[in-house]
């Protein structure tokens, strides 16, 4: 039974595309157009490659795969198919310029709600339950994500604003949560939009273990610094020894020591690094070396979302740790309304039946695990979505940050990456076995 009323799905597809495209305009009209060309990092495609690519991927998914009609400028697929070419050769291709861009991207949107307005949501299943729809609205998010990883990159002055979040109390709550051993339900099989890594749900046995009932503080990891955390190679893996001591690491990206502090880079602003702020920016190597250091480790990817949907009185798995209610400006910190992290402890509102806090949104949260299939798995509707990046080469991250929107994180969402890159907002919580 899905959680989701099945006549509102049209409406929220509707909804998620607007809010999508309303973020995608914030993001490309903040800076001007040589801004926009550029290329602000080697690692990130110029922000104009993004806004072509997203009208590229609805255009293929909602016109041409749904709606079964023509290219409406085939010439152009090769430069936005993301296989085709890496991020450090987009600036070289030629690129729609911005006006063009746009106008591509909102020619398509025009009539891609068309195509929802006279899409029965059933029958063949890449339209069940509008997923089609659902499926490019979390794309455009993701990007959305993308585009802001790219903004923080760019050196030069503020362009994006956006309030803080409330200010709340030290959290003075138990540092760990005990997550009692037992069966547990990973995955879905029944959240409509649920993209094809986080399918099927299936059973799986997880011993007890304890987890910190909120993310690592940049006080904590600055402890870990202070202590001779990157000059200690107990701490690290010999592939994590080797890239921080090749790349001279020696703390969180954008952070730098003035005298007898840490201040980092945000956005153009420089600030001094908040004690209480989940710590962002790191690498999986950081975050495995920081845990080592602690006496602890990751926790795995099954213990993470163990924590964050066992329901231990009924047994069932939620689709959010607070339930199954969308997420709500009071349960996390999610959708680019702050441009940072809350503090830890916030969003009590938000927490799991257990009292484990911020789990979804704030910083991408590191786990141990390698990105796999699940059992039963089916690549879904396309390969290139996460079929070919399973294996060993990525460490898979939950929860989503306070750059993703809702309609791209939910209990069972994964996402996954190398594990040096830290452009990306990542930090992390340890556990330990119980
Ligand atoms: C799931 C964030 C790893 O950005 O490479 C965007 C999302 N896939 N377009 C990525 C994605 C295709 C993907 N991540
Ligand atoms: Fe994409």
């Amino acid at each position: 039974r899905s959680p989701i009323d099945p006549d509102r799905l049209k409406e929220r597809a509707l909804d998620a595309l607007t809010t999508a495209r309303d973020r995608t305009a914030l993001l490309t009209t903040c800076v001007e157009e040589p801004d926009l060309m550029a290329q602000h990092s080697p690692l990130m495609s110029p922000l104009v490659w993004d806004l072509a690519h997203i009208g590229n991927q609805e255009e293929l998914w909602l016109l041409r795969t749904v709606a079964g009609r023509d290219a409406m400028r085939p010439e152009i697929d090769g430069i936005y198919d993301a296989f085709e070419h890496p991020r450090s050769e987009r600036p070289t291709l030629p690129l729609l310029a911005p006006e063009e861009a746009r106008r591509y991207a909102a020619e398509v949107r025009g009539r891609a709600l068309d195509v929802l307005e006279n899409t029965r949501f059933e029958g063949r299943r890449l339209t069940q339950a509008g997923f089609a729809f659902g499926m490019i609205a979390q794309h455009e998010q993701q990007h959305d994500e993308t585009m802001l990883i790219t903004h923080q990159l760019r050196r030069g002055p503020q362009a994006l604003t956006a309030p803080d979040p409330e200010p709340v109390p030290p959290y003075a709550g138990p540092s760990e949560i005990l997550v009692p051993g037992g069966p547990f339900t990973m995955g879905t099989s029944t959240e409509p939009w649920a993209l094809d890594n986080e399918r099927p749900a299936h059973e799986r046995l997880v011993p007890a273990f304890r987890i910190d009932a909120v993310p690592v503080t940049n006080a904590a990891y600055q402890a870990f610094i202070e202590d001779g955390g990157y000059g200690d190679e107990r701490w690290w893996t010999p592939e994590g020894w080797e890239h921080i001591r090749t790349h001279g690491l020696e703390a969180p990206l954008y952070w730098h020591r003035d005298g007898g502090q840490w201040l980092r880079r945000r956005f153009g602003v420089t600030e001094v690094v908040p004690p209480d702020e989940p710590v962002l920016h790191v690498c999986w190597y950081e975050a495995d070396a920081y845990a080592r250091w602690a006496g602890r480790r990751l926790p795995t990817e099954t213990e993470w979302e163990k924590a964050a949907r066992h329901d231990p009185e009924t047994g069932r798995s939620r689709r959010y740790p607070w339930g199954d209610a969308d997420p709500g400006p009071e349960h996390a910190n999610l959708g680019q309304r702050h441009l940072r992290p809350a503090p830890a402890g916030s969003y009590p509102a938000g927490a799991s039946p257990l009292g484990v806090r911020q789990l979804i949104g704030d910083v991408w949260e590191w786990t141990a695990s390698d990105f796999l299939p699940y059992p039963g798995f089916t690549a879904f509707p396309y390969k290139e979505y996460s079929e070919v990046f399973f294996g060993s080469e990525h460490k898979v991250l939950r929860g989503g940050s306070f750059a993703v929107d809702p309609v791209a994180c939910r209990g069972t969402f994964r996402n996954w990456d190398y594990p040096i890159r830290r452009q990306i907002f990542s930090g992390f919580r340890t556990a330990r076995d119980a």
